[in-house]
């Protein structure tokens, strides 16, 4: 079947001790590993494999890569081959070159971001297990997030000089890794321009999205949760440990997410995210959102775009 989901993300944090807190105890994960250069791996309770964030430590915030999972090991040659016909150089990096992983497809997107793609990750089961287990485990923390959900990535466009490295990721994305469209936002005075994709592989509306801004960069990364209830206790949740909300609980028109948007102690943005909005199917017709209702489709309820959340970002 190819690419199944996002497997994890590595993140630059500026103070890991505070960093491992705020994921640790805002949003419920738990460390599994820490290696020799001070890099904390994390799982969510919901998730069975080792690792699916990475913080390592730097003097500023940021993405070091994302990497997706590929159901077997085969499917790494094929999309080497596949990426390097494109036109995209690659590299294979060997089994364990990140702990308790197999060998890695490695390559930038044409935004310049590194993505990766693996197939084997150690397997340590979810908190509740696989025989007769309960719906959630006791010892829960924080939001308790179920798994790390997608991510945002930010890609250079400038309609001056005709660059778009959204649509530019958006072609690579859906014909050399077998992504779909689920929903896209089209602007410009022709109503020809890809200002932002929403992609999947999985059964939901994306497991990354691209969005235009003036550089390269990481808008946010999201975890998943099961209700409005709990995106409402998880604002409460930051309300108790003084965490900067960007923005609170609200409903996203693109995708029906619901959603709070916050950022982690070096500025990283993250976003809890509930509600699997529909089922997203390879036949299921691309939703486009226009110009006119571009603050609809990201904050329904308002309709209004604050310039900070589309200009500040890691
Ligand atoms: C989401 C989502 C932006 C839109 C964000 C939408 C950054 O995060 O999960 O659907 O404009
Ligand atoms: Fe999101």
């Amino acid at each position: 079947m190819g690419i199944m989901r996002i497997g994890h993300i590595s993140i630059k944090v500026m103070d890991i001790v505070a960093a491992v807190k705020h994921y640790e105890q805002v949003l419920g994960l738990k460390t599994t590993h820490t290696d020799a250069q001070g890099n904390v791996y994390l799982k969510c309770w919901d998730e069975w494999d080792k690792f699916s964030l990475i913080l390592t430590p730097c003097d500023q915030a940021g993405l070091n890569h994302v990497a997706y999972k590929t159901e077997h090991d085969a499917d790494l040659d094929s999309f080497q081959k596949r990426v390097e016909d494109y036109g995209i150089s690659t590299q294979i990096l060997p089994a364990e070159s990140l702990p308790f992983v197999g060998r890695t497809l490695c390559f930038n997107l044409p935004s310049g971001h590194e993505m990766r793609i693996y197939a084997k990750k150690e397997y340590v089961g979810t908190d509740v297990g696989t025989m007769n287990p309960d719906p959630w485990p006791d010892d829960i923390r924080g939001s308790g997030v179920h798994w790390l959900d997608h991510c945002l990535l930010m890609c250079e466009m400038n309609p001056e000089t005709g660059v778009n490295k959204v649509a530019e990721n958006t072609k690579f994305m859906m014909e050399v890794l077998d992504f779909y469209m689920a929903e896209q936002i089209i602007v410009g005075p022709e109503k020809n321009i890809q200002a932002a994709t929403w992609l999947f592989r999985s059964t939901t509306p994306h497991d990354i999205a691209f969005v235009a801004g003036p550089r390269q960069g990481l808008h946010h990364l999201a975890f998943y949760l099961d209700s409005w209830h709990d995106v409402l206790k998880a604002a409460d949740i930051m309300g108790k440990n003084k965490v900067r909300i960007d923005v609170a609980p609200t409903r996203h028109g693109i995708t029906r997410g619901e959603t709070i948007y916050f950022f982690d102690p070096s500025g990283n943005r993250n976003e809890t995210f509930a509600g699997l909005g529909y089922l997203a199917q390879p036949d299921r017709p691309v939703t486009t959102w226009s110009e006119e209702f571009l603050g609809r489709g990201i904050f329904y309820h308002t309709g209004e775009l604050n310039a900070a959340f589309t200009e500040v970002y890691t």
